[in-house]
């Protein structure tokens, strides 16, 4: 994260899971976590399933961690959590990034109705650039009394609405910051209403900024992206639903815009203004700081649980999430190298480690409890008429992974974990530069005692 973001960043509150905490305290159990990641509860739901899978198919796990046992202590407080879980993160642990003094969706209720932050109140405008010469018929803006409100918004909705599964990621934090169902109306509905006519090659686009030049947070896109989808791509939506509640404040709502295939910058939160404009340039606000603002999403593996000590010989499990990018994932793998050997020389980007297979995990049945019955909605993007995605993981979205990894002798471990891309291509290529988005392999420390 460049120090300029980390100055900015602010978090949401630390939402750790509280069944790990549970677990940890009821058994003493050293576990490593990755604490950032809001995803561990939705996780080991699924993770969980598959370890008890593999033990009734009679696969020998030697002392099966704790964390997966099996015994009636176990068994309650899983069922309890499992009962909460899901594959979706609820809308209030996602990871917040956001910058804006004070937060649009802090400020007392009448501020919000009377700035528009609330479904009541809420316009869009769409109009040109005035240093371009873009032709517009049709501007929608406050003073002739044509923006578009909510009311529109819902019309359209009616016709047009669309529903996709997409995990929200910075392209400068290297764990996803949640995974969301979204619906909105794709963006070009509202665009055509505008009635453009000729000179439009981008928009760029912003959200409240507390009347503050400064607080000013912008993206931009071609017109070409907003007005077509590639094959098996999601449009470009103005969204209002999250997992199926009105979209919060605090994940950008009444409305935010979200790009199905970008990091999280393009997914601009509290959205108010549309500038279509000849420019050819970019000027998202990401593009000053350094980042490669036109970056599709990478695939990449993150963990989530990992034994911090373990016993030599025995197996032990490890967990993680896949983002998915843009040309897709086929497989995850890890590696477990002892710390002090050397590692192969020259091997940037470690294509020589010795890289075992890990599972991918296949879609839940239940993809969260803020769902009726944990169902997805019909006519989602990404799926077809009878509720199966159309590959999976679904580009864009998250698919869990897990591995047994066989034992090893006593020491000290890095554990590695990749993706390997539809391409064929090992994580971090084929773009290892990290300001189009972090997709390093991380490694996370095990510790192998006595025999
Ligand atoms: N208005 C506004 N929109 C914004 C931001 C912001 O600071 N202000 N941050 C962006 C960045 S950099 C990211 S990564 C995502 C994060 O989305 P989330 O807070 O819903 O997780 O929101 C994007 N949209
Ligand atoms: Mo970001």
């Amino acid at each position: 994260m460049p120090h300029s973001d980390r100055l900015q960043l602010r978090m949401g509150p630390f939402a750790r899971s509280k069944h790990l905490i549970a677990a940890k305290r009821q058994r003493g159990l050293n576990i490593g976590m990755n604490e950032s990641l809001r995803l561990a509860d939705e996780h080991l739901a699924c993770t969980r399933r598959h370890f008890l899978g593999l033990a009734a198919a009679g696969v020998a796990l030697t002392d099966l961690p704790l964390l997966f046992a099996d015994d009636a202590a176990g068994r309650d407080l899983l069922a309890r959590e499992i009962a909460k879980l899901s594959y979706l993160t609820p809308s209030a642990k996602f990871r917040n990034v956001e910058r804006h003094k004070p937060l649009p969706y802090k400020l007392p209720k009448e501020d919000r109705l009377r700035l528009g932050l609330e479904r009541e109140t809420w316009k869009l405008e769409v109009t040109a650039d005035q240093e371009s010469n873009v032709e517009l018929r049709n501007p929608l803006s406050k003073e002739k009394g044509t923006a578009l409100d909510f009311p529109a918004l819902m019309k359209l909705a009616e016709k047009h609405a669309v529903r996709f599964l997409k995990v929200m990621t910075c392209n400068n934090i290297p764990e996803p910051l949640g995974t969301g169902l979204w619906e909105g109306v794709p963006l070009r509905e509202v665009i055509w209403l505008a009635q453009p006519e000729k000179n439009v090659r981008r928009l760029y686009y912003r959200g409240y900024h507390n009347e503050n030049p400064k607080q000013i947070f912008q993206s931009s896109l071609s017109i070409g992206r907003v007005l077509e989808d590639p094959p098996g791509e999601q449009p470009v939506i103005l969204c209002y639903k999250i997992n199926g509640q009105w979209l919060p404040g605090e994940r950008g709502g009444p409305v935010r815009m979200v790009v199905p295939d970008a990091y999280g910058f393009k997914s601009v939160k509290w959205i108010q203004q549309v500038f279509l404009t000849n420019d050819y340039q970019a000027n998202d606000t990401y593009a000053l700081q350094n980042n490669d603002i036109d970056s599709g999403m990478k695939s990449a593996a993150r963990f989530m649980v990992w034994p911090k000590v373990v016993k030599a010989g025995e197996a032990f499990p490890v967990t993680g999430v896949a983002q998915c990018g843009q040309s897709g994932v086929s497989k995850v793998q890890y590696w477990l190298h002892p710390t002090d050997k050397d590692l192969p020389a020259g091997d940037r980007y470690f294509e020589k480690g010795d890289w075992k297979d890990a599972r991918l995990l296949d879609p839940p049945e239940k993809w969260g409890s803020m769902l009726p019955d944990g169902k997805l909605p019909p006519g989602m993007g990404q799926f077809d008429e009878n509720g199966k995605p159309n590959e999976w993981p679904p580009r864009n979205a998250i698919a869990h992974w897990a591995a047994l990894v066989p034992g090893v002798p006593a020491g000290k471990y890095d554990l590695r974990a990749r993706t390997i891309d539809r391409n064929g291509v090992a994580q971090p290529m084929p773009r290892p530069f990290q300001k189009s988005g972090g997709n390093r392999i991380l490694s996370v420390p095990i510790r192998v005692f006595g025999s």
